[in-house]
């Protein structure tokens, strides 16, 4: 109906339990398990399932979880609730819980949320391992901030690093892209001592008119990973510091000319990409001012390398977008062009509605430069990719 081709022989598998949209971070926290439901409202609207495999993974185990991450953290993690946490606790601080920011508040079903997320993450990546599909796809996934034995950034377990470790299982040589706009300190901190899984992330960086940097404060151009000569993980990480207000062809080169750089060199047999949607203009945390197809574009830059793909989600705290986006990129995956006009007939379709909610199209204009003003000139975006350019000396040849 909107001229949908699957290409011969080429699969796209979804990986999506409903379950994980009914859990709450609290009424202000700007995390909305719900912008999941919005998007696949979206994607069935417009008739995507059926140019795809749909799955809906059960949860995680803790055994399948404590591959990457401590079991003490874990079981403070599956015992932890509203009722019996304790703010004050040494535990409760040191496990990254509340604190001033309260980032990761303990909520209803904490345990049964991060064992959704992160059981469609490892069966997106199986189900490459078993060749079943060319591209896995898993929204809900993508939360890079956590550490082994930490919650950060709203993320508590780190389903990425436990998708790459199955992948490690078949593969010599593993690439992680991330264009959330926060840097992917978690999955870069964990595969800091191994040639084998090459992280690459493009975030905002720099420190606010009030002095905090902007979270997590790491990924400058210089921080490579470790610099000891013996490690074998040194100079496989490459970290893209971008400052607030970056358009639509700025980003697109940068992401293609850099990106390519990358792939060319380091030949990786599978990637895993974090699409993280706070990196469209009008986000309510993110500084970049990209519309939804120079977001897309990524996704189709990266997929147009015909290696096993497993696409994730990430951040997106402009619900309404992070549907459009995901939306749009289910679509390239598939090789589907969508109708500009949204199909009337879905749920929830006042959220699309209303010029203030992007009049009721699937590509609103979200370049807004009242917003961020452009702080990126072209001279300093050909600094920066020179500069990444050395940084790749490490996997030359
Ligand atoms: N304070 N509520 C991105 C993760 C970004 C940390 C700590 C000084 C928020 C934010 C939480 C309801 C991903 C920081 C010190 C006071 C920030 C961040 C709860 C609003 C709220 O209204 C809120 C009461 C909350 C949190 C805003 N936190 C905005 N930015 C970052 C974490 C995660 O997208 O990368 C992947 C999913 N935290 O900046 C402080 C340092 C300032
Ligand atoms: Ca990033
Ligand atoms: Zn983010």
């Amino acid at each position: 109906e909107y001229g949908m081709e699957k290409p011969q022989g080429y699969s796209v598998s979804f990986h999506y339990n409903p379950h994980v949209e009914y859990h709450h971070f609290g009424s202000s926290h700007p995390m909305k398990p719900w912008r999941l439901t919005l998007t696949k409202q979206l994607v069935l609207a417009y008739g995507l399932e059926y140019c795809m495999e749909l799955y809906e993974p059960r949860p995680a185990t803790f055994d399948e979880l404590a591959i990457f991450h401590d079991r003490e953290y874990l079981s403070f993690l599956s015992n932890v609730t509203p009722q019996n946490a304790k703010p004050d606790d040494n535990a409760y601080l040191a496990f990254g819980f509340g604190g001033d920011s309260n980032d990761c508040p303990v909520f209803d079903g904490l345990w049964n949320y991060v064992s959704i997320y992160s059981g469609a993450s490892m069966n997106a990546a199986y189900n490459l391992l078993n060749k079943q599909s060319d591209v896995a796809i898993n929204w809900s996934g993508g939360l890079h901030h956590a550490k082994k034995n930490l919650a950060s950034g709203f993320c508590y377990i780190n389903d990425i690093v436990l998708a790459i470790q199955l992948l490690l299982t078949q593969h010599q040589r593993v690439l992680y892209i991330d264009i959330d706009v926060h840097h992917g300190d978690g999955v870069e901190a964990a595969f800091e001592s191994t040639d084998r899984v090459f992280t690459l992330s493009y975030h905002k960086f720099g420190i606010d008119r009030n002095g905090y940097p902007f979270f997590p404060g790491t990924g400058n151009i210089n921080e490579m990973g470790p610099t000891d000569p013996a490690n074998r993980g040194k100079g496989h990480s490459l970290n893209i510091p971008i400052d607030d207000g970056i358009d639509d062809d700025q980003y697109k080169w940068l992401f293609k000319t850099v990106t390519g750089a990358v792939i060319d060199k380091y030949n990786p047999t599978a990637i895993v990409l974090q699409s993280g949607a706070d990196s469209l203009g009008g986000d309510r945390l993110g500084r970049f001012n990209l519309n939804i197809k120079a977001h897309g574009f990524c996704i189709e830059t990266v997929k147009n390398y015909g290696r096993p793909l497993l696409l994730i989600g990430g951040g997106g705290y402009t619900p309404r977008n992070v549907a459009r986006t995901w939306c749009h990129e289910t679509a390239v995956c598939v090789g589907a062009e969508l109708h500009n006009n949204l199909p009337t007939h879905i749920p929830y379709i006042q959220a699309f509605q209303g010029a203030e909610n992007g009049g009721g199209i699937l590509y609103p204009d979200l370049h807004n430069t009242k917003r961020h003003d452009n702080l990126n000139t072209d001279a300093k975006l050909n600094k920066l990719v020179a500069q990444a350019m050395e940084n790749l000396r490490y996997i030359e040849g």
